[in-house]
């Protein structure tokens, strides 16, 4: 593919010198933002992912913050998973969809002060639609983008890394734990959390001026940790299973479809945007559900949507697929149908270069 064009329009983030700096080979964008993808290469930065700590400019994680009496009220409105479980020291994860149950963002949400949430958003326009229910509604809130930058540090040696800038306390975190530690006298929001199974941290970075002083702290920290920048990636994410919105999963998909059922409380069912749908999908069992497959061969890039076929039929799609180095074999994400959603189940692969067989999977490579 050829190079993106920067503008205005496709936004640098408070990292970028840094991310240019230590030589990004491949971007995509999301939420109108550079995203970094690849450095070495994305099989070099795998392994490298897997066997050290890398530093990830996830700016694009953009936060839509929500303020005000109604915040919490208003945000229990919008996503099917019951809040009465939240805590100022923990994320959550929480699907969001429209009226017909169509998901329409899958972000993680943070308590980030008194009457004050952080909605960390995948790739859709979430605040147009938090300002249209928060007016219409009648909810006393404030929406707005804060000037925030989500900084991941993701691999094996993230903790030791983050011991050294941010001091031990901060290797205390459980998995989506947060707090606020300090680095150069400004506390940073900060939990465990990442988009890689490799575990890792966030650094929520308020405050644009303030990103590339940590961002080199943590490079000189790191040094002989071989630290480096790296990116979520293609091959990690597929084996450990985590959706992309917009490309595993779109408006088309509910959240069950996408095996987000655990975050889906049926006592929100009533009364949540969406409820009714999910409601029916439950009581009548999903047509379709997100699974594992394992294809064949030698595959293109997955930059198009490959059809799924059995026996002539259609019976699915695959939106991810990369050959896995550690598990010897292409690993790939697809919505089956509940005919042939069953681990076992042999099925073909239509990509652009051919047909290509595969089988369903009982579980993620993880
Ligand atoms: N971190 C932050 N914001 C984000 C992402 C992130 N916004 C965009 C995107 N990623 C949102 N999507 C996801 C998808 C999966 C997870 C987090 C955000 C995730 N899932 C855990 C898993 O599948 O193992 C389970 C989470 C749980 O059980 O609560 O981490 O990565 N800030």
């Amino acid at each position: 593919m050829a190079i993106i064009s920067g503008s205005r329009r496709v936004r640098r983030t408070p990292f970028s010198d840094g991310v240019e700096a230590a030589g990004v080979k491949g971007y995509t964008v999301y939420n109108h933002m550079l995203l970094p993808t690849m450095f070495e290469s994305i099989e070099d930065d795998y392994h490298h992912l897997k066997n050290h700590v890398q530093v990830w400019d996830v700016s694009c994680e953009r936060q839509v913050q929500v303020k005000g009496p109604d915040a919490r009220r208003l945000i229990q409105f919008l996503t099917p998973r019951d809040l009465s479980g939240l805590r100022e020291d923990r994320g959550m994860y929480i699907p969001v969809t429209d009226q017909g149950g169509g998901m329409l963002n899958d972000p993680v949400m943070l308590d980030a002060g008194p009457d004050t949430y952080w909605i960390s958003i995948a790739d859709s326009d979430f605040l147009l639609f938090v300002l249209a229910v928060a007016g219409t509604g009648g909810f006393d809130v404030e929406v707005i983008e804060p000037d925030v930058s989500p900084l991941a540090v993701q691999g094996p040696q993230a903790d030791e890394l983050m011991g050294r800038v941010f001091g031990g306390a901060v290797k205390g975190l459980r998995f989506f734990g947060c707090g606020r530690f300090e680095f150069e006298g400004f506390e940073y929001l900060i939990s465990r959390s990442g988009y890689s199974k490799q575990g890792g941290f966030e650094i929520y970075v308020e405050g644009s001026e303030r990103g590339m002083p940590l961002w080199n702290a943590l490079f000189k920290a790191g040094e002989d940790l071989n630290v480096r920048a790296g990116g979520p990636n293609l091959i990690e994410r597929i084996e450990g299973g985590l959706l992309s919105y917009g490309n595993d999963m779109t408006r088309e998909n509910s959240p069950l479809e996408c095996g987000l059922g655990r975050y889906v409380s049926d006592n929100q069912l009533d009364t949540c945007f969406g409820g009714r749908a999910m409601r029916e999908e439950r009581e009548a069992g999903s047509k379709q559900m997100i699974r594992p497959i394992a294809i064949d061969g030698d595959l293109p890039p997955c930059d198009r949507l490959w059809h799924v076929c059995a026996g002539g039929a259609r019976v699915g799609q695959v939106t991810s697929a990369a050959r896995s180095p550690d598990f010897g074999t292409n690993v790939a994400i697809g919505m089956l149908a509940n005919t042939h959603w069953d681990a076992g189940t042999k099925i073909e692969v239509e990509t652009q270069d051919g047909m290509h067989a595969a089988e369903v999977q009982a579980q993620f490579w993880i």
